[in-house]
């Protein structure tokens, strides 16, 4: 019978001299595991690979920045946590167009930007990027709000299943995009922006300026998707929307676009708005004199709290409204997905944008979508 002290020292020889042999026979394996380099626990430099020489390199700098540009930039409201969402998008924003227009990007956040969320985005574009910090008063629920009134209906939405319905995060973005993004000291020196999202998907080339097109068309505000909101977020929406009226019939332009949102005349809101996850608008609109009162009025009610406004149909009301149906535009042209929706564009404008989505997989006449009472207002 072996004792257990000559057992341990025969398995122990028996590693030794595997090692041993490994050590001699692998070199690699002797690298790895010898003394010094267990000791220093650093890293081997990598060899040099082949590097390509530099002239191999072309930089396509013919096709950059066209002389006639506008006062634009593209903004993202986010999170550091939202940074692996930004990157896909931002990346893709970068190759399908601003690779070669290099409009500025302008990042706001409720909190500093993280050291590592800024230098990510600063290695995606040549493009001048701007990070600014949201003043508290732009984004926090309001004094004036009775929070007792506010978390009851909070409450009473969670019970209820409604989507961000408990949570007072979403509501402070409903408000910020609502009335105070437009306003940000950052957003103050232009005139059009496109918001973009975490996490989206735009499937073509863009090879035109929108925000040219915008300025040329005398645009104020261009859509992809559109929906119906969710009536439980906004039972009493309308009903201010229709105070408002009442009150400044000055500021409705005739020719607005009312039939996109009401299927009798005013009466009662269809629900139907822009997705505003995308949007290429003009900022000088949002701070004009007419959509100012609005808001205005909108926030006073305490509805971004008290129930759960979002901005798509805030904006979409502003916009459909406050200005004349021409100076609304629907981007047919640009294929794009936020989760769980996405149009694809057709025939022509499919070849001519390179669109990777499937053509047949469209929004825009599915049942759900409001982009036929769209185009009632034009015909
Ligand atoms: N800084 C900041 N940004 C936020 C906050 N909540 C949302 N956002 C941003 O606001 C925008 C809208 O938020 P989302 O969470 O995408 O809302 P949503 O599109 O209605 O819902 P999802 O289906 O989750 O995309 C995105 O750009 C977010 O990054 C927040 O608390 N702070
Ligand atoms: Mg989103």
């Amino acid at each position: 019978m072996m004792t257990p002290m000559r057992y341990v020292v025969l398995v122990l020889s028996v590693v030794l001299t595997l090692h041993f042999i490994l050590t001699f026979s692998h070199p690699a394996y002797g690298d790895a595991t010898s003394f010094s380099r267990l000791l220093s626990n650093q890293q081997k430099p990598l060899p040099p690979h082949g590097t390509v020489p530099d002239e191999y390199y072309w930089y396509d700098n013919s096709t950059s920045v066209s002389s006639r540009r506008a006062n634009a930039t593209i903004v993202m409201l986010a999170r550091n946590s939202d940074l692996r969402g930004i990157v896909k998008s931002m990346k893709q924003m970068e190759d399908r167009f601003n690779k070669k227009f290099r409009y500025p990007y302008t990042f706001l956040n409720e909190e500093p930007f993280s050291a590592k969320f800024k230098e990510t985005i600063l290695e995606l574009t040549d493009a001048p990027v701007e990070f600014g910090l949201i003043p508290h008063d732009d984004w926090y629920q309001p004094e004036w709000i009775d929070e007792a009134k506010a978390s009851a209906s909070r409450e009473d939405m969670i019970k209820n299943d409604v989507i961000y319905g408990g949570s007072v995060p979403y509501r402070n973005m409903c408000r910020f995009n609502s009335g105070f993004f437009y306003k940000q000291e950052l957003m103050r020196k232009y005139k059009y922006y496109w918001r973009v999202e975490p996490d989206v998907t735009f499937f073509c080339d863009l090879d035109y300026d929108p925000f040219l097109f915008m300025q040329d068309e005398q645009k104020v505000y261009g859509f992809t998707i559109t929906i119906p909101e969710y009536e439980a977020t906004i039972p009493t929406l309308w009903d201010t929307v229709k105070d408002f009226i009442q009150e400044n019939p000055d500021l409705i332009p005739s020719g607005n676009a009312m039939d996109y949102l009401s299927d009798d005349g005013g009466e009662t809101y269809n629900r139907c708005h822009f997705w505003s996850n995308f949007e290429i608008g003009d900022l000088d609109f949002w701070r004009g004199e007419a959509y100012e009162k609005f808001f205005d009025h909108l926030d006073r009610a305490g509805g971004f709290y008290y129930e759960r406004w979002g901005d798509a149909p805030v904006h979409s009301i502003g916009a459909a409204l406050l200005a004349p149906k021409e100076k609304i535009h629907f981007f047919h042209d640009i294929g794009y997905r936020h989760e769980p929706f996405q149009r694809c564009p057709q025939s022509d404008e499919h070849r001519r944008g390179k669109c990777w989505c499937d053509a047949s997989e469209n929004f825009d006449y599915e049942w759900y979508s409001c982009l036929p009472k769209f185009d009632r207002v034009f015909t």
